[in-house]
């Protein structure tokens, strides 16, 4: 009987000592030690031993089962062990590797150039005021002195959703309403979205405008040459230089077309400038009569000076953009150029 003994337990010591893993482990337990495994169905073989004997070998196979049950637990323990410190280094992080960094987002390029417009205009006083994009015929045209039918509307054509409802072509309308509603002196600047049937190259059918207005006692064409020298100081280099040519718009008389010192060759003249050492930027002049006394403001007491500019051909000569429309692409390539400036 001892012999049997010996016998399982050296066969258990070999499966034990080649056994790899707590799963494989868990099936030699189940063999020796399991319901019907070697060592439980020796107790069964209880009925076949001489009465006498009977408790004396059932301690022995009760001793046998504890050693064996011993030595599985000591190599379960190992077994255990070695799985874990395998599962950590399987699952070991580098903690020296940079991290994922998230991608910030950068501003458009037209509201960088907006933003940089409104800040210099607001450092001289400029107040923001902003109106309707969809607006009526009176305060698109005539309130600015462009009556219906009149041949200048072409300059401004846009989309109408009825005879009198309308899709804004300038901000303008917006000022209208600060002069109807405010005595002088006024200070204003309207930027916002504005449309006209235009679409190539250099027009958009959308684009964005910003209008400044000023009305008070004695405004006149000299302080809209200095106001706007100081602008495009500002803006562009601040040896930049004006000049103003003579132009028409219904709303403003005199009128002017407002040329800038080019910001790429300084004037000795380039592709930028077409060679002529100068580049539009805006459209400006003292504001007409008709349209203060329209507003309710005397035109004997106040004048005013206006201008318009787009932003979009203001930051396609900032930046040396040759076609509108890359503004309105949304290309990430290509926004991603104007990353903080
Ligand atoms: C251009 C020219 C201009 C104005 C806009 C204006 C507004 C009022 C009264 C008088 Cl309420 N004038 N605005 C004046 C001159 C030119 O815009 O080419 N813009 C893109």
């Amino acid at each position: 009987m001892q012999e049997k003994f010996n016998d399982i337990k050296n066969r258990l010591k070999e499966e034990l000592s080649s056994v790899a893993s707590v799963r494989l482990l868990s099936d030699i337990k189940v063999k020796y030690v399991g319901k019907s495994g070697e060592v439980t169905s020796l107790l069964r073989g209880m009925k076949d031993i001489a009465p006498e004997m009977r408790s004396s070998f059932g301690k022995m196979v009760n001793d046998l089962k504890e050693e064996v049950s011993a030595l599985i637990a000591v190599k379960e323990a190992e077994l255990k062990e070695k799985e874990l410190l395998e599962k950590y280094e399987k699952e070991r992080v580098d903690i020296t590797l940079p991290g994922k960094s998230e991608k910030a987002g950068n501003i458009h390029p037209l509201n960088i150039v907006k933003n940089q417009i409104l800040d210099a205009f607001c450092g001289m006083g400029f107040e923001i005021f902003e109106g309707p994009e969809i607006d009526t015929d009176y305060y698109c045209f005539q309130a600015l002195n462009i009556p219906k039918d009149h041949p200048a509307r072409d300059m401004q054509d846009t989309f109408y959703f009825t005879d009198n409802i309308l899709l804004r072509p300038h901000t303008s309308p917006g000022q209208v309403r600060t002069m109807e509603s405010k005595q002088p002196p006024i200070k204003i600047l309207s930027p916002g979205r504005v449309y006209r049937a235009d679409d190539d190259a250099s027009h958009s059918p959308m684009f964005h405008q910003i209008e400044g207005l000023v009305v008070d006692k004695g405004v006149s064409l000299c302080d809209l040459k200095g106001l706007l020298d100081e602008f495009v100081r500002i803006m562009f280099d601040s040896d930049t230089k004006t000049r103003f040519r003579p132009s028409f718009f219904p709303f403003t008389e005199p009128s002017v077309e407002v040329d800038v010192t080019c910001c790429k060759c300084h004037g000795k003249g380039c592709s930028l400038c077409k060679g002529t050492g100068w580049i539009e930027i805006l459209g400006a002049g003292i504001v007409n009569k008709n349209v203060l006394e329209m507003s309710g403001i005397d035109s004997n007491v106040y004048s005013g000076l206006a201008f318009g500019l787009g932003i979009e051909r203001i930051t396609m000569i900032k930046y040396g953009i040759s076609d509108i429309r890359t503004l309105f692409e949304n290309n990430v390539k290509f926004l991603k150029q104007f990353n903080r400036r």
